[in-house]
């Protein structure tokens, strides 16, 4: 811990990746964990454009559930670590796969959010995008003004991410000093290709995670606890 803690203490640039792990200390279920996401579907099922044109109302279901579970939960003391760390330091970069805000409502200011944001609305015909957080939203599936069918502002399966965010995810990862993976599985690419750059690029890599990944043992430091402990230990 002491050597991750000056590590972190004596890096000026620093870069992190979450994944749900994060915001499971704040209710909200990771999509492989235990509970599973929703009832008997994997997010692989739901979470692409084929299930949406095969079946719009059914994936909105389980988007209007997960925006409703987000809106009753709070950001979590491993979210607020990350928003004192952005303040202390001159050069900090946040990519999430998580769609939750959380990092947003907790203060945290450069966000990249690689997989998009659940309460955001676009239009499938017009492409107009909004913010709705009505929770639950009054018709599903929601239909645009123009009439077009609205979908998540996610990316899915199969999608490729947002460019700008994904190239400045990239650059943070290649000129930290030290990364940060924070409860994330590593399993889901582009996303996880961050960590092994950021090693190969030098950085000293820290992990936290609950469970071992397939990355925990080539990296400098890997701490098996729950994020909302260990950060605040991590960045005090
Ligand atoms: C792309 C947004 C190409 C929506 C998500 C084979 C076939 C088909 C595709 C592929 C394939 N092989 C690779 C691919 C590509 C695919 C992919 O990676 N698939 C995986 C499953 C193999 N990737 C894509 O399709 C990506 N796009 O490649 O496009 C392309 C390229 C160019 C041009 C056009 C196209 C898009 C991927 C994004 C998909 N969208 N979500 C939504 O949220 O609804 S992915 C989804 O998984 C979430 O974003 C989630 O964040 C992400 C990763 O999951 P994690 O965040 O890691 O969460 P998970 O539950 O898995 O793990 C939680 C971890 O936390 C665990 O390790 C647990 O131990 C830990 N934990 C739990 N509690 C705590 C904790 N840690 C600390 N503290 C705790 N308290
Ligand atoms: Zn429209």
């Amino acid at each position: 811990m002491q050597q991750a803690r000056k590590w972190i203490r004596e890096a000026t640039s620093v870069s992190v990746l979450t994944g749900a792990g994060i915001s499971a200390e704040s209710g909200i279920p990771t999509f492989r964990g235990a509970a599973g996401l929703w009832k008997q579907f994997r997010a692989e099922q739901l979470a692409t454009p084929e299930a949406f044109a095969h079946d719009p109302r059914l994936v909105w279901e389980w988007y209007d559930w997960r925006r409703s579970l987000i809106a009753g939960a709070q950001p979590n003391p491993g979210h607020l670590a990350l928003v004192a760390l952005e303040r202390a330091k001159p050069r900090f970069t946040l990519a999430t796969q998580n769609v939750d805000g959380l990092h947003e409502r907790a203060g945290s200011e450069n966000i990249l959010k690689l997989h998009g944001d659940i309460w955001t609305l676009r239009c499938t015909i017009c492409g107009l995008e909004r913010c709705d957080r009505r929770t639950p939203l009054p018709e599903l599936p929601p239909l645009c003004e123009c009439g077009g069918l609205l979908r998540p502002g996610v990316v899915w399966f199969g999608e490729s991410l947002p460019n700008g965010a994904w190239e400045r995810a990239e650059r943070a990862a290649r000129e930290c000093a030290v990364f940060l993976v924070i409860g994330t599985s590593a399993v889901v690419y582009p996303a996880a290709s961050l960590v092994p750059l950021a090693k190969t690029s030098g950085a000293k890599v820290i992990e936290c995670n609950t469970e071992e990944t397939p990355f925990s043992a080539d990296l400098h430091k890997s701490f098996r606890e729950p994020a909302a402990e260990l950060l605040p230990q991590l960045i005090a």
